[in-house]
């Protein structure tokens, strides 16, 4: 059997996706997601000008010989571009050798290893008040981890910092603006530094020791500021501690965990296992945050997560709105079967989104489950997706109050 057709589907229910569609000779259709938030059309161009040309006519069952013809034979290796295009036909064609086999992906990929996937959700607030409103709206909703960003006393808008919701009010937290030109934000790190410990000092004065608690850093901080936030949080028992510092210095995390012992998670903004080597093999970090689009597919997250292992060192798949639900069906089925899995984020799509993609994939009690239909389990309604045209969009900029760009 070959591939009779790829193409390169792009809509915007609420938000930009990119999904490439595979066909083979005999129907059998294959879904993957190469959606790079705020670069969109980039994935698309490579795609459609100078993969998809390659894909006709090859053989759809032989996947590991397809990603090293795509990642060796483009001469210029990863980056977020390439990695998410070679990610987008890895995971279609996993879907469709699943389909073939008329099973759910997880069952090819080695069966389930747990009942569910531990997920964690996304909380915030301006203040306190409305920082514990969003956390009960999520226990209400049943996740017993809950990731916890806020606002800080003289900074306006900041990272992962929602409206504030009412009760019972989905969280809805879209950083990629609608734009056409990036909003910019300022940030304080040392205001940052004094707020968050009181912040977390509260959460688990109203909520209790047992409730899973995360925070993301979001690559704002050196590794000494790193090293102190991670020290000061210790008393509040964080599951993790995500981003706490830009991870292309991977030396630079050997200073924060010398000094202290906050479980630490990276890397989802990494495309590749080598961005990996030093903060594996010297178990810098706890918890590995790629997400399946950003890191070459299937093929390549499950190799990473196999590297992983031999060090003890958990999956924390990257999992916001901006990998579409056609990625987070994918690394989760994959979270089933891998045995070091750790927790799956669990931004919550929009019902508009959703509506696009009908997925199979099932929250109860905490746990995530991909749902045992053929493949993935997701399926993309063409016509309605053609109602939503793309829209240039862009992540915000962030600056120092002395105008200095930093990390958003
Ligand atoms: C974040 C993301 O979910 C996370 O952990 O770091 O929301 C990130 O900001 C977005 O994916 C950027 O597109
Ligand atoms: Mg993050």
């Amino acid at each position: 059997m070959t591939i009779r057709n790829a193409e390169v589907l792009v809509t915007s229910p609420g938000r930009n996706f990119v999904t490439l569609r595979i066909t083979t000779e005999d129907g059998v259709v294959g879904l993957g997601d190469a959606t790079v938030n705020g670069r969109e059309l980039a994935t698309v161009a490579y795609l459609r000008e100078h993969v998809v040309p390659l894909l006709i006519g090859k053989d759809e069952h032989n996947i590991e010989d397809m990603w090293q013809f795509l990642y060796r034979g483009a001469y210029w290796r990863r980056g977020p571009i390439t990695m998410a295009a070679i990610a987008a036909v890895d995971i279609a064609l996993w879907d469709i050798k699943a389909k073939i086999a008329n099973l759910p992906l997880y069952q090819l990929l080695g069966g389930a290893s747990r009942i569910g996937a531990l997920a964690y959700g996304h909380a915030s607030g301006s203040d306190n008040e409305s920082l514990f409103t969003s956390i009960r709206n999520h226990v209400d909703e049943g996740f017993k981890a809950i990731r916890v960003q806020t606002g800080v006393p003289g900074l306006g808008q900041i990272y992962g910092v929602a409206t504030d919701q009412r009760p019972g009010e989905r969280y809805d937290y879209e950083p990629a603006k609608r734009l056409p030109l990036p909003a910019e934000e300022n940030w304080d790190t040392r205001a940052y530094l004094r707020h968050i410990p009181s912040v977390f000092a509260a959460v688990r004065e109203e909520f209790g020791p047992e409730l899973i608690l995360l925070h993301d850093g979001h690559h704002r901080m050196t590794p000494n500021q790193a090293a102190s936030l991670g020290k000061s949080l210790e008393p509040y028992d964080l599951f993790w501690l995500e981003d706490c510092t830009p991870g292309e210095n991977q030396e630079g995390l050997r200073r924060v965990r010398s000094q202290t012992t906050t479980p630490l998670a990276i890397g989802e903004v990494f495309n590749s296992i080598h961005d990996y080597q030093t903060l594996i093999t010297e178990q810098l970090i706890d918890y590995v945050r790629s997400a399946v689009t950003h890191t070459g597919g299937i093929t390549a997250l499950r190799k990473l997560m196999d590297f992983a292992a031999i060090y003890q060192i958990k999956s924390g798949f990257h999992g916001p709105t901006d990998i579409s639900p056609v990625g987070q069906a994918a690394q989760l089925h994959l979270g089933m079967a891998i045995h070091n899995f750790g927790i799956q984020e669990y931004m919550k799509h929009s019902p508009e989104t959703l509506e696009v993609f009908k997925t199979s994939y099932t929250f109860t009690d905490g746990l995530l489950h991909p749902g045992n239909n053929p493949g993935l389990g997701v399926d993309y309604n063409e016509e309605l997706a053609k109602s939503y045209d793309y829209t240039p969009a862009y992540l915000p900029v962030n600056r120092l109050l002395d105008g200095t760009v930093h990390d958003w």
